[in-house]
Order: structure tokens, then sequence, then C-alpha cells
């Protein structure tokens, strides 16, 4: 028998996949959550039927939101990724032989426990040595933390239900606090296309906190339409400014030092949103 699952990305919008195995299901306190496996893009973790991560093109995401960020610092030492439980995030950070410490915030630990199990490819770094990995609320995590992290990474959920407090101002005030004073966030902010007033809103909140305020692109697959942006606020270090050329090679798929600086330049659609 044939079992096509769909995510509903809006009203009157879907991606649907064929499917060849239901590896799990279950009501969390949080959320529903499962793991399903598809004919085209393999192994999904889906929340609330939302595709969270796929093993085809998780890569994007994860180096995208990671290796920005961690490059544009000169020397990154401690990260915090809130959210992200799955661990992709994680993975790509402690690539960087900088870093000394990785916080995950991650309020559902049934998330971390189900990727564990059906995702290892994602969730591999979990058990180094150089992560903590905390079940907890992550605005309540970042307020009780000050002048702590040089890169925190804001790997949410869409900006409904749990994840919408992630995408305020206040929590953006805390995420500033919890910074060093040369620190950088970055957040995952969704589809220019479709979440055009969301990433206004955003980026005028950042660019009213931090000095520097930038937002980039890359393309994802699986997430609605396929064109994806991430905002970054940052203390002292530009993006832009980069030294490209003293990049040392890692393990990547997608981030290269070209594209360090060119998933900044923006189609003017885009950048009109700013
Ligand atoms: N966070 C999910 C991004 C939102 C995807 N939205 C959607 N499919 N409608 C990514 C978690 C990966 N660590």
């Amino acid at each position: 028998m044939e079992l096509w699952f769909t995510e509903y990305q809006t009203s009157s919008l879907g991606i649907t996949c064929k499917t060849k195995k239901t590896y799990h299901t279950e009501k969390t306190e949080y959320q529903n959550l499962a793991v399903i496996d598809t004919e085209q893009f393999g192994r999904m973790l889906l929340l609330d039927g939302i595709i969270q991560t796929t093993i085809e093109d998780e890569f994007v995401y994860h180096e995208m939101i990671s290796h920005i960020p961690l490059f544009t610092h000169k020397n990154p030492k401690k990260a915090l990724v809130i959210g992200g439980g799955d661990g992709g995030s994680i993975r790509e950070i402690i690539k960087h032989p900088s870093i000394e410490k990785a916080v995950l915030c991650e309020i559902d630990g049934r998330v971390i426990e189900v990727s564990k199990q059906y995702l290892p490819e994602i969730s591999c770094a979990l058990e180094n040595e150089k992560v903590e990995v905390v079940v907890g609320d992550g605005i309540k995590y970042v307020k009780e933390h000050k002048n702590e992290f040089d890169v925190i990474m804001i790997d949410s959920t869409d900006p409904i239900g749990p994840a919408e407090g992630l995408f305020a101002i206040d929590f953006y005030k805390s995420v500033y606090e919890a910074l060093k004073e040369d620190g950088i966030f970055v957040a995952q902010t969704e589809s220019p296309f479709f979440n055009k007033d969301l990433i206004s809103r955003v980026f005028k909140d950042v660019k009213s906190l931090f000095p520097i305020a930038r937002l980039y692109t890359c393309a994802i697959p699986t997430y609605p339409t396929g064109y994806w942006c991430f905002t970054m606020g940052s203390k002292k270090y530009d993006p832009l400014e980069t030294d490209i050329d003293s990049i040392p090679d890692i393990d990547t798929k997608y981030y290269c030092p070209k594209i360090h600086k060119a998933a900044f330049m923006l189609p003017k659609f885009v950048k009109n949103l700013l």
C-alpha cells in the first residue's frame, strides 16, 4: 500500500512525500513527535506535522546556522543552541577547534532522545565531551546566563505555538545580555516568500538592539518555498568583513568561504523587507 505524508505549509499549499516506514510517533508534553522514512528525503523528524529536518537536506540548515556566525567571530569558545534538539547545529559547532563548550537548551527532552535513536547521523555529537545538554526553557535559560556566550543560535520551530516567544524582542534582549561584548547571535527566520512581516519585524528588532544586523539566505528543499533565511545580530564583527581567505577548510557540503559572503547578497524583494 502506498502511504503519503503531507505537511500543510499554508492553508492552500502542501509538500507531499511518499513514505517507506513510520519509525516513531508520540505525543510528548509539548507536541506530536514523529520520525518517518521517505523515498525522496530519507528519514524525517516531524513536530506537529511540520518537517523539522531530513537526512537528505539537513546539512544546508545546520551548516548555515552555525558556520556563518562561528567564522564571523574571530575566536568562538562558548556557543549556545536554543531548540535544535536533533543535534545538527551542535554537530557543526564542534567542528570548530576553538570551541571549548557547546550548550544545547531544548525544551522537549523527547526530541533529543528520539533523534538519538533514529537520526544518529544528525545527533551524533550530543555525546561529545564538549557538549552540555540542558532540557529546559530557552527563554528562562538565556535570562539566567549573562555575558557568557560568544555565539548563540536560535534553532527553533516555526513562530507558532511553543516557539512564539523565541521571535519576541524581549527574548532578543536577553540574548543580547547572554552574549559577551563581541558576541553574535543568529535566528532561523523562515521564508522570504511566505513570512515577509515576520522577517521585517525581527530585522527591525535586532537592528534596534545590535550595532550590526544582517540577513542571509540559503536553499532548503523541504522547507516552505525552498528558500530560507537567517537573521544575525552582532555586537562587533561584521560577516561582510570576514577575511574569507583565512577560513580553514572544514568538512561541509554547502558552506564554503565564498558562500560566507554570497549568502548575504539579497534579491531586491528580500532587501526591500529590511
Ligand atoms: N527548525 C525548523 C525550521 C522550520 C521548518 N518549517 C517548516 N517546515 N514549516 C529546524 C530544526 C533543525 N535543527
